[in-house]
């Protein structure tokens, strides 16, 4: 129904015809003159009618309410005092869409709205230049991880989402009847990246859903996440590092050059990095001392995050050598040295966007590892059984692909970065 967006008209088409289509952004009459803004994806053309020579379109235009999905077909016209240098002269306008109802949200930002106005209607609210700018550096950052990881030669894997365990240990679990049996949400998929690893696919990755049943209600958190997971098999905590700095480097360069646009807009900078430090948990809690004081064996709150990047002197790091009661039960610890662990987290600006570790695939030592914890082994017998039939070594981590948008993209509040989120009290739209 188009043969252009409208970011792509331009004065290199000057006398061409063109077909465009969108929705009525604006429109302003001037008398003599009717105009029309077009607004798509990709920008915002001009339609202009001059109603003497066209006074049936300039009449059928008058219906074409803001926010009208319209399609246009149109010559394209120098004008310097057009945006652009260029306006279309059209010759056919037809409404592709009626607004039946009162738009309930100013889509072109001048009365602005409170957040839970645009996310009540986010399908209005993402058609603003922002939350689609956002979605659109969202969409790049995952591609980019997905490229990167298939370059390293990990293949894809679809993990499911209906699992009848946990795989974080924690009660933050979504319950559902699936049918005569009880089942749950997957809160990571954990255990099936591993389980692949046992079955020999030797490096994978995904971009998979997942639950938590918390009932924060944080700027940081959500119940619903989208997780960009790794697994790599004979390898450790210091293996599955070097592969996530490569992939986060790799986010950051190919974000920075194709989204310049959208990160201008959003008055966000994301500036490629060539190496990312790693400091250990020690070290981290050293520099906090007098600024954040945390007391070893604790994780560390959003406050000591944000104090971070200013104290250690980097935008994005890993911290490692965790203290091992505050991973999770699969963290591998160090040998000599059993009160830490082999996981870590990578921060960026201020707040955790990845963890991981190397797992413990010695089953009698998982089982140690759980009843350390308080937690049962009997409720994890089918994940410790998995690594009786020679499972191999293996690491891995997983972002949180809203935390990463949120970071890149400079958003306070983590909700901005879900196309439809879902919080502790939003289940709609
Ligand atoms: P973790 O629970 O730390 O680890 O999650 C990994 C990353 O996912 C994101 N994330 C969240 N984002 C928003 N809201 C939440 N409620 C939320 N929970 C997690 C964060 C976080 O860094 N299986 C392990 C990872 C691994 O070891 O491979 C896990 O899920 O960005």
């Amino acid at each position: 129904m188009r043969t252009h967006y409208a970011g792509q008209v331009d004065d290199k088409l000057d006398g061409k015809t063109v077909k465009l289509a969108g929705w009525v952004h604006e429109t302003r009459d001037l008398g003599g003159i009717l105009f029309i803004l077009l607004r798509d994806r990709t920008g915002i053309s001009q339609l202009t009618i001059k109603k003497k020579e066209t006074p049936e379109l300039a009449e059928n235009a008058k219906h074409f309410v803001k926010e009208t999905a319209i399609m246009c077909e149109g010559k394209v016209t120098k004008n310097k005092q057009a945006p652009k240098g260029v306006e279309i002269h059209p010759t056919n306008i037809t409404m592709a869409g009626k607004v039946y109802k009162k738009v309930p949200l100013d889509v072109t930002d001048k009365v602005p709205a409170e957040i839970d106005t645009r996310l009540d209607a986010r399908f209005i609210d993402l058609r603003r230049a922002k939350p689609s700018a956002i979605m659109r550096v969202r969409a790049t950052a995952q591609s980019a991880f997905r490229e990167k990881l298939m370059e390293l030669g990990c293949q894809e894997i679809n993990p499911p989402t209906i699992v009848s365990t946990a795989t974080e240990g924690g009660a933050d679990l979504f319950h559902v009847q699936y049918f005569e049996k009880d089942a749950f949400l997957a809160q990571s998929p954990q255990l099936y990246k591993q389980l692949a690893l046992v079955g020999g696919m030797d490096r994978v990755f995904m971009i998979t859903t997942i639950f938590r049943a918390e009932k924060h209600n944080t700027t940081t958190h959500l119940n619903e996440v989208t997780q960009m997971d790794a697994e790599i098999s004979f390898t450790d905590d210091e293996g599955a590092m070097d592969v996530l700095e490569k992939t986060f480097l790799h986010i950051l360069e190919v974000v920075s050059k194709e989204r310049k646009e959208d990160l201008k807009l959003l008055e966000s900078e994301v500036k490629p990095l060539k190496k990312i430090k790693r400091f250990t948990y020690d070290h981290v809690l050293e520099k906090l001392k007098g600024e954040y004081d945390v007391e070893w064996g604790h994780d560390f709150p959003k406050e000591a995050e944000q104090k971070m990047p200013s104290l250690l002197g980097e935008e994005a790091f890993f911290i490692t050598k965790w203290p091992t009661q505050v991973r999770a039960f699969y963290s591998m610890p160090f040998e000599d040295e059993p009160k830490k662990c082999r996981a870590f987290d990578l921060m960026y600006k201020g707040l955790e966007i990845s963890s991981g570790a190397q797992r413990i695939h010695d089953p009698e030592l998982l089982v140690k590892a759980l009843k350390t914890r308080g937690l049962n082994p009997e409720d994890f017998e089918s994940y410790v059984d998995a690594f009786r039939y020679g499972a191999p070594p293996h690491a891995g981590w997983s972002i949180g692909s809203e935390r990463l948008t949120m970071q890149l993209t400079g958003q306070k509040n983590i909700r901005e970065c879900a196309l439809f989120p879902r919080d502790r009290h939003r289940l709609l739209p």
